[in-house]
């Protein structure tokens, strides 16, 4: 399959596929390919020769111009999320050293040059495989997110590794409603379908009964979607003509697995990747797809288990080590940040900073985080750190310390511990949502006198109840 792919990144885009009506529908807004292509050539034409441009990436139609025409202009795409507070936002964008906004962004305090999308415009040429496609912001155990730099290659293998796995094609109609800043809802969920030329239904909001209507035969979720869509099982039910229920951004809970198999008659595919990596791991159409497990490389990735002491961890289903991961589909680098791309890597391999086991056939299955400062909440990635800088910039708090506890409904929930004086939980709340951005705020916020710290000082956090 891998052989027959077109040069192009997105070959739906530049006519090699024909055209198609209603090919991508993003909340009930629909637009063919040749549409989409001349708005965003048109588009593109207006941005030649920026560094990067961002793009206030709500789930609509525009983003999805806007993300086609930087790839066309190969300008590096920085997709903003749209609910991050001033602090993030202005972080993203002068980190990411963006030039201009591409379409509609509603940012007071942002002073760049807006860039309206073109309604017409011709094929600009194809832009060279090395350079910049996306740069995506990740949280990192402290300090500020930084820019994962994606190129047009590891893109394209990326997802020509999954079509494969998935035996995606063409015939597809692919459906999900994730958000457009992140890898999962807008490499695999947007460019996947450009790519595979399948048509695309974004519904907005992943909500089951979106999905259900949707009717489509490949479906994306993070586990919490899944989860809702169980506890719908009429919306679940109507999943059952689909051809692939596609779950990963978080560990897929053994029950919902269950209740999926259950309600739709599909075993899930599983799969697992990080921003710096593309998707590197999955069960397979044509495969096993065993309950917690994440399966095998896709094409073009290669893995390794490192023990503590750095020698090589058996492969006996048991021995957890630190999965590092190696391959086509790697970033190129965190934008400006040489010591911290360094620190991520041994030579070619990327220490994924997860804990795994791999077993005696090569099924992986993800154990946990080595680091208990990354949660993972709802299938986004929020660092400790960032939230606790957050809640000290609060004045009534003096000292605080972030944790992720289980939660049944998004993986696990954002916990503040605080110390202070006046301590309005929900005014906290409010102020790290409004700071950072809607999904790093804290669930619970819980006021004590100290936090327990070591001799060293250092907040022992495996000792705060959860
Ligand atoms: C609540 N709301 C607020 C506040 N509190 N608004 C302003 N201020 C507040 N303090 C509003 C929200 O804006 C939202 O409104 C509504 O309340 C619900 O918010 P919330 O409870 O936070 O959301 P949720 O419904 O619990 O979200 C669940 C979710 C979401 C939809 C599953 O977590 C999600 O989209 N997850 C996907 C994450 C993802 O794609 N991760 C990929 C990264 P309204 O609804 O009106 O807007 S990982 C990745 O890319 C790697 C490579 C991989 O492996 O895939
Ligand atoms: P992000 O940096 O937001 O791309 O998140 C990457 C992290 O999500 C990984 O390092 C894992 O901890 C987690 N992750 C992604 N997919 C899975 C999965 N299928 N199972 C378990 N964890 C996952």
């Amino acid at each position: 399959m891998n052989q027959q792919r077109s040069p192009s990144l997105l070959p739906s885009l530049r006519g090699e596929l024909g055209d198609r009506a209603d090919a991508v529908r993003v909340a009930g807004e629909p637009v063919s390919w040749a549409t989409l292509s001349a708005m965003a050539n048109g588009t593109a034409a207006r941005l030649l020769g920026a560094r990067a441009v961002a793009i206030d990436a709500r789930p609509t139609l525009q983003t999805v111009i806007a993300v086609a025409a930087g790839l066309a202009a190969g300008v590096a795409v920085v997709p903003v999320p749209p609910d991050a507070g001033p602090v993030e936002r202005s972080h993203i964008i002068r980190d990411s050293g963006a030039e201009a906004v591409v379409g509609a962004a509603d940012w007071p305090d942002v002073a760049l040059a807006r860039i309206e999308l073109a309604t017409d415009g011709s094929l600009l040429a194809e832009p060279a495989d090395d350079v910049a496609a996306l740069i995506v912001y990740t949280s990192g155990t402290t300090g500020s997110p930084k820019g994962v730099v994606l190129s047009r290659r590891a893109v394209a293998a990326g997802l020509d590794g999954l079509a494969s796995a998935w035996q995606w094609t063409a015939d597809d109609t692919l459906v999900h409603g994730l958000p457009l800043f992140h890898v999962h809802g807008l490499v695999l969920g947007v460019l996947g379908a450009l790519r595979v030329g399948c048509r695309l239904v974004h519904t907005g909001k992943p909500t089951p009964a979106a999905y259900a209507a949707a009717q489509g035969s490949l479906y994306f979720g993070v586990p919490t979607v899944w989860g809702r869509v169980c506890a719908e099982p009429a919306a679940a039910t109507a999943l059952r003509s689909a051809r692939l229920l596609v779950s990963g951004s978080a560990p897929l809970p053994v029950a919902v697995f269950e209740q999926l198999r259950a309600l739709t008659g599909h075993h899930p595919v599983e799969r697992y990747g990080m921003t710096e990596t593309l998707i590197t791991l999955s069960t397979r159409a044509d495969g096993e797809r065993r309950p917690g497990w994440v399966g095998l490389p896709i094409d073009g990735v290669r893995t390794r288990l490192v023990g503590d002491d750095g020698s090589a961890a058996a492969h006996d289903g048991d021995t957890i080590g630190e999965l590092h991961v190696a391959g086509s589909t790697l970033f190129d680098g965190y934008l400006g940040r040489p010591e911290a791309t360094a620190a991520a890597f041994d030579d070619q391999w990327f220490r994924t900073g997860d804990a795994a086991v791999i077993d005696a056939d090569g099924f992986h299955r993800i154990v946990g985080r080595q680091s208990l400062d990354i949660i993972k909440t709802g299938g986004f990635k929020v660092g400790a750190g960032e939230v606790e800088t957050a809640l000290l910039s609060h004045p009534s708090v003096l000292e605080a310390a972030v944790v992720g506890a289980p939660d049944d409904d998004l993986g696990q929930r954002i916990v503040a511990y605080v110390v202070g004086s006046d301590i309005d939980a929900a005014a906290l709340i409010e102020h790290v949502a409004a700071t950072l951005s809607v999904h790093k705020r804290p669930r619970d916020v819980r006021v004590v006198d100290e936090l327990p710290r070591n001799a060293m000082g250092k907040v022992q956090k495996g000792l705060l109840g959860r």
